[in-house]
């Protein structure tokens, strides 16, 4: 039987990328929208680590948060955080705006995944660097997607599906690096239990 962890997040489509990636180590996802409090703060790493933690505090279920965000370089790594506010205010079309006539096209997406699950906390975090193109490409995805093409791809993440995006997402790094923590560190406090369970 698949064990659950509960996905904090009210975007469908991140829901839909993270759930093939969560079979192979044996889980499954159930998306939970609604339950996220997001701090503001410079650091990835801390909004998602205090939204986990504050939901696992409350609900007392495994859960799984995973938070990105779109550094461009020539904007000395905005919108970065911020991803999430700037894209609703100004679109894709925003950014294309703020690099107009600016040859450098580099930038990265950042993702970190954070799961609490009884006796694990676990971080961990995927990046994928490319360029962001002149015009938009392609119609799936969400966000970014259409303004994004990864390194190695001739094509932007809009024009990919699922399991090609997943090839190269910073968000298929990151969860794949978060479950195989997880597998560790549940066996090895099952295995801690078995050994103290022996001395007992
Ligand atoms: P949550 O409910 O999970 O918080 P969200 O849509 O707010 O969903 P994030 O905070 O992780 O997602 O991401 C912030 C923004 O960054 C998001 O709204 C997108 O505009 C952009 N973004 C993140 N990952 C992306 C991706 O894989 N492709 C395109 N844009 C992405």
């Amino acid at each position: 039987m698949l064990n659950k962890i509960f996905f904090l997040t009210g975007n469908k489509h991140k829901f839909e990328e993270v759930e093939p990636l969560v079979y192979d180590f044996g889980f499954k996802i159930e998306m939970l929208p609604g339950h996220k409090l997001e701090i503001q703060s410079d650091s990835l790493v801390r909004i998602a680590e205090y939204a986990a933690l504050n939901a696992y505090m409350k609900l007392e279920k495994p859960i799984l948060v995973e938070d990105a965000g779109l550094f461009v370089e020539a904007l000395n790594g905005f919108p970065g955080p911020y991803s999430s506010y700037v894209y609703s205010k100004l679109g894709f079309e925003g950014i294309l705006r703020l690099l107009e006539g600016v040859e450098d096209r580099g930038a990265r997406f950042e993702s970190v995944s954070v799961i609490v699950y009884k006796p694990c906390i676990i971080t961990a975090t995927g990046k994928v660097y490319g360029t962001i193109t002149e015009k938009p490409y392609g119609n799936r995805g969400f966000g970014f997607d259409p303004i994004f093409k990864p390194k190695n791809s001739e094509k932007t993440f809009a024009e990919m599906d699922i399991h090609e995006k997943n090839k190269y997402s910073h968000r298929a790094r990151s969860v794949r690096k978060a479950f195989q923590k997880l597998s560790e560190c549940i066996k090895l406090s099952r295995d801690r239990e078995s050994i103290s369970l022996k001395y007992l």
